[in-house]
């Protein structure tokens, strides 16, 4: 909190601009800086719903006001924690990046009040829904944008249920760059009766978000266009992504939004799911078919479901392996297969901690301590009952486990391997490969001959 205090100078300044006066009539705002999964929010008032899990945030309580749900966003800078060891300087909405997940239901009339604390004009566009074209939130196009220290109001019937985003549209690059967005989730009013749709035992919601925050600094470079390197879900990257805690035999659906500036093939292990929903609503049933891995495109949203029913600790991450990887070490050169021994020990006579390393491959990363510039997270790190995991990023677990209560979402510790079910080193005899024969003379398989262009020729000039 003190380091919150601090950061928020100016914003300060902003709220006190709002005025005491104009802000009691606004729902009172509800901040959050804990980076730890909140427990479902279960509905206050209104049609009943199954509340979402957001990945490492939480959901937005609400008031209902004649009949109105209202909630209250804040637009703000925000310290967000990546990892046990690095924080960075983000905007968000209500003390955190990415903001607080919105759940309302099918046909709910929603008013919106946004407060822009940011140093620079606002608007908030609410990605998916079918809503008149002036509550849209394109600054310029549909509205004016929102100065900073005054407060828009947003007002429209929640529709169509389904799986939403919302995100700046002003100044977009800069406002997503740094983290502004959130998740919207319109349950349907008559859940039984809604084509494609089932209820799950575990709803699970979560952003994949990109930054590019130099090793030892805290501020994202916004100009960056596409090398990015911290690759998050919900702005936390691996290992401090909460693990998705099931019990065995769950109905369980991941909703994930993506809002880099890349796809991310989103990959299960152990199971196989369909994609039940995008965020155009949710598939007809015939229209699905089993996956392991769904690329998610930019601005898109894509709801997995599947029945959780292997136990065990299974992992689920982006397949571009540079995404489960933090900021340290893209740059450095391949090493593999070099001799550079001589080399190293000239060199240690100069910088005595000087370290070889990659001659094996890269793995020695995952378990080396190194020393890291401040506020900077290893390149491979984390750590499984059998050793290190080499991973970082886009990269957590679905962790299934038998005997859990229905509301019991705490992190059960690792998977304990029934006995003779985990891989183990083979200790007899190791026979010699049967290898395909010699050929019995060279004209039997001749030598590959490559011919340079123009070879015998005389050159051109
Ligand atoms: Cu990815």
């Amino acid at each position: 909190m003190t380091t919150r205090r601090l950061f928020l100078g100016g914003a300060a300044l902003a709220a006190a601009a709002v005025g005491r006066a104009a802000m009691a009539a606004l729902p009172e705002p509800v901040l959050r800086t804990d980076t730890a999964s909140a427990p479902p929010l279960e509905p206050s008032a209104g049609r009943p719903y199954r509340p979402v899990v957001t990945l490492n945030g939480w959901s937005l309580p609400f008031r209902m006001n004649q009949g109105v749900k209202e909630f209250h966003l804040v637009a703000e800078p925000v310290i967000r924690e990546f990892a046990p060891g690095m924080k960075a300087q983000l905007w968000g909405y209500n003390g955190s990046s990415p903001g607080p997940t919105i759940e309302v239901v099918e046909g709910d009339r929603v008013r919106i009040f946004v407060t822009n604390r940011l140093p620079e004009h606002h608007a908030v566009h609410w990605h998916g829904q079918r809503l008149p074209n002036g509550m849209d939130g394109v600054g310029g196009l549909t509205q004016p944008h929102i100065p900073p220290g005054k407060t828009f109001v947003y007002e429209f019937e929640a529709r169509r249920p389904g799986t939403f985003m919302y995100h700046p549209h002003a100044d977009e690059m800069t406002q997503m760059a740094m983290g502004m967005m959130g998740f919207w989730i319109t349950h349907p009013k008559d859940p039984k009766r809604t084509p494609g749709y089932a209820d799950c035992d575990r709803d699970f919601v979560f952003l994949l978000n990109a930054f590019d925050i130099e090793p030892g600094s805290a501020t994202p470079k916004v100009n960056t266009m596409l090398d990015f390197n911290l690759w998050c879900f919900n702005s936390r990257v691996f290992p401090a992504i909460d693990p998705m805690v099931c019990r065995l035999g769950d109905r369980v659906r991941i909703r994930v939004g993506n809002l880099t500036m890349t796809n991310h093939p989103m990959h299960l292990h152990g199971h196989e799911f369909v994609v039940a929903g995008t965020d155009g609503g949710w598939t007809p049933p015939g229209s699905r078919w089993p996956e392991i891995t769904a690329d998610i495109a930019v601005g898109q949203m894509r709801a997995l479901e599947f029945i959780a029913d292997e136990p065990g600790d299974w992992a689920f991450h982006c397949h571009k392996s540079h995404h489960t990887m933090n900021a340290m070490g893209h740059d450095v050169p391949t090493m593999i297969g070099v001799d550079h021994r001589e080399v190293v020990q000239k060199i240690q006579k100069l910088i005595p901690d000087y370290m070889v390393m990659g001659e094996r491959g890269m793995a020695d990363m995952g378990e080396m301590e190194m020393p890291l510039p401040d506020n900077t997270l290893p390149m491979m790190t984390g750590t499984g009952p059998f050793g290190a995991l080499e991973m970082g990023g886009m990269f957590t677990t679905v962790k299934v486990r038998e005997g859990l209560a229905r509301n019991d979402w705490r992190d059960p510790g690792h998977y304990r391997h029934p006995a003779g079910t985990v891989a183990y080193e083979w200790s007899g005899a190791t026979p010699a490969p049967a290898r395909a024969a010699a050929p019995a003379s060279a004209s039997d398989n001749p030598p590959l001959r490559a011919r340079k262009p123009r070879e015998g020729e005389p050159h051109a000039h």
